[in-house]
């Protein structure tokens, strides 16, 4: 499994955070986004929205999306657990991850 990262923005910068609190020790390709590495064909076949991060698993499936990657890697690696697992707090959890991931947009 490969972690596409970047240094440059904020969704990656919290895939980090969510990586060091699961403590996951996960290979890392890093682009660079002001040279537009995350605009070249071979990102853009990985990922065609051209965004950061991206979660490469071992048979080339993709993952983008950072929420999708948390939910994924949660699923994975359940403890220590991250997100709630009972359904009020699971829906408290949807709700802020949306709605943070929204403010980014525009
Ligand atoms: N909704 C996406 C947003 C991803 C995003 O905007 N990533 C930024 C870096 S943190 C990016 O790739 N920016 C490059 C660009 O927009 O060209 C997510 O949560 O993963």
């Amino acid at each position: 499994m490969i972690l596409c990262d970047s240094k440059a923005g904020a969704n990656a910068w919290c895939v980090r955070i969510f990586l060091a609190e699961k403590g996951i020790d996960m290979e890392m390709q890093q682009l660079d986004l002001e040279a537009g590495e995350n605009n070249a064909v071979d990102y853009l076949r990985r990922n065609p929205m051209g965004k950061m991060s991206l979660l490469e698993l071992d048979n080339a499936t993709y993952i983008a999306e950072s929420i999708a990657i948390y939910r994924y890697l949660e699923a994975l690696y359940p403890t220590p657990l991250l997100f709630a697992n009972y359904a009020k707090q699971k829906g408290k959890n949807g709700m802020c991850l949306l709605c943070w991931s929204m403010s980014f947009i525009g």
